[in-house]
């Protein structure tokens, strides 16, 4: 038996997406994804998704997606009741997102997979968040209220770059719910969640998924709230930490995948599927 899962992957650029793929088919290649799924065939079209793990092997950061590039990746993974799980899920480079936004159109291409999609991960990188300018800074902006003295910064002049990150989100997701299929489930994804870990300040390195996305998305997190059915948040450090000249503790571990680390809730484990599976799961 077949069940197939066309999983979109939307995040803006630079927000996680492939070396997510590159480290999530290392650990189904290498059956260090758990014993719940096993590959047995490996996917036609593997030269993309090797070169993705090859990076993530060797702590290298992995090449941008193009715009005129569209990964189209097929995977079929087999349950112990030898159920096969089709995933598909196309590798696109996050500026084709902004620039659905930036002109208010979406490609043909983008709607036919909408149109076949079951279900969403969406990737937020927090080192790449355009944040929000407060209500103050507008006013100041247009005029309404004066400079104030000892300000010395001038704000530059608005520009669609300048829009935050979570705006540009929230119109996607609106997107996916006009013209998917619904109800879509959606894995909201903290990517690169070692930064948060790590943080020096414990009340940053306490924090769990949702409650940094309530504090740092506030727009996102209620759209999803009062919008969506189904969601569930997730913080990926898919490659373990930051890349630097010195990876040595990222290759000390025994087991490659031990350097994933993937948080619900409270808890703390290195299954980099946890956000698929969540996706799959019937309930
Ligand atoms: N510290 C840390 N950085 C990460 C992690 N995952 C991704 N990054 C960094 O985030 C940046 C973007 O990662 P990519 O996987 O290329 O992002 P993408 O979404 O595929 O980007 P586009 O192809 O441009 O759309 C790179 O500099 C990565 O090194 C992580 O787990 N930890
Ligand atoms: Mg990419």
């Amino acid at each position: 038996m077949s069940i197939k899962n066309n999983c979109l992957l939307i995040g803006l650029p630079e927000s996680g997406k492939s070396t997510f793929i590159g480290a999530f088919w290392y650990a189904a290649e290498s059956g260090e994804i758990g014993d719940a799924y096993y590959v047995k065939e490996l996917p036609e079209d593997r030269a993309y998704l090797n070169l993705l793990k090859d990076n993530w092997l060797r702590c290298k950061i992995a090449p941008r997606t193009q715009l005129d590039q569209q990964h189209k990746i097929s995977l079929k993974l087999y349950n112990k009741n030898t159920e096969c799980l089709e995933l598909n899920f196309p590798d696109v480079s996050g500026e084709l997102y902004e620039t659905h936004f930036e002109e208010r159109k979406i490609s043909m291409d983008f709607l036919e997979q909408l149109r076949s999609t079951d279900c969403v991960l969406l990737f937020i990188n927090p080192s790449k968040l355009e944040s929000a300018c407060s209500i103050k800074d507008l006013l100041r902006l247009y005029g309404i209220i004066e400079e104030e003295d000892n300000n010395e910064e001038s704000l530059d002049p608005f520009t669609l770059k300048k829009i935050p990150t979570q705006v540009i989100l929230v119109d996607l997701l609106q997107v996916i719910e006009t013209f998917g299929r619904t109800p879509t489930k959606i894995s909201i994804i903290i990517s690169a969640w070692d930064t948060i870990l790590d943080a020096v300040s414990e009340e940053v390195s306490n924090t769990t998924p949702s409650k940094w996305i309530e504090k740092e998305l506030p727009f996102l997190y209620q759209y999803l709230q009062a919008n969506i059915e189904k969601f569930e948040f997730f913080g990926v450090s898919a490659q373990g930490g930051k890349y630097d000249d010195n990876n040595e503790k990222l290759f000390a571990h025994l087991k490659q995948t031990d350097r994933i680390r993937v948080q619900t809730q409270e808890d703390i484990s290195h299954d980099i599927s946890l956000p698929i599976k969540w996706l799959i799961n019937n309930d």
